[in-house]
């Protein structure tokens, strides 16, 4: 039977320390859900279709990598495509409690369902979605926190600063 994990998250963009957690997570398990979440509480910078291109395009060179975009609770979405663990990463001590508290109330929700950790390269752990995206804002350089594709797309989103 095939070790299945997800990574669930916003992705909005897809960052290098995401794409580090994925291919680091690839040599652990079968086959590797990233799974964007449709929050209707949040508005994203990039549509779904968008974020979930770009993750595609930047997990290419990956053989064992499936993208998709769920909504509801991850845990009813990692039953659904038979995962055994959820992925997250863990950068610094200020992700430890919000991470801790989502893994509990996770397995409260599915006892089965075990959440494996992973901590970030060095390089990467100060990088987040927002930083990238308010460097974009004010014209600063992000071509080595993303992938070329995300920083072309994100400099067409703040296009005044470029
Ligand atoms: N290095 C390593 N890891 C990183 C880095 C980095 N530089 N940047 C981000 N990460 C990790 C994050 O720690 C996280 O594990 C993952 O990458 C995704 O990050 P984000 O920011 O894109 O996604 P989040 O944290 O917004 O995702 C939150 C979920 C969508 C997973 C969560 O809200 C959720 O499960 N929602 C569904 C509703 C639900 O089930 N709720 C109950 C759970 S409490």
């Amino acid at each position: 039977e095939p070790l299945i994990a997800i990574y669930p998250g916003s992705f909005d963009p897809i960052t290098l320390g995401h794409q580090d957690i994925i291919e680091r997570s690839c040599q652990l398990f079968d086959l590797v859900v990233v799974a964007v979440l449709r929050n209707p509480n949040k508005t994203p910078l990039f549509s779904m279709n968008d974020r979930v291109e770009q993750i595609i395009t930047a997990t290419q060179h990956l053989e064992n990598v499936k993208v998709d975009s769920f909504s509801g609770l991850t845990v009813d979405y990692a039953e659904a495509m038979g995962a055994k663990v959820l992925i997250r990463g863990l950068r610094a001590v200020s992700d430890f409690e919000m991470e801790l508290q989502m893994a509990h109330t996770n397995k409260t929700l599915a006892d089965r369902l075990e959440t494996v950790f992973l901590a970030t390269s060095n390089e990467y752990s100060f990088l987040s979605s927002s930083v990238v995206k308010e460097i974009a804002k004010f014209g600063g350089s992000i071509d080595h926190l993303v992938s070329e594709p995300v920083a072309i797309a994100l400099k067409q989103q703040y296009p005044s600063q470029s």
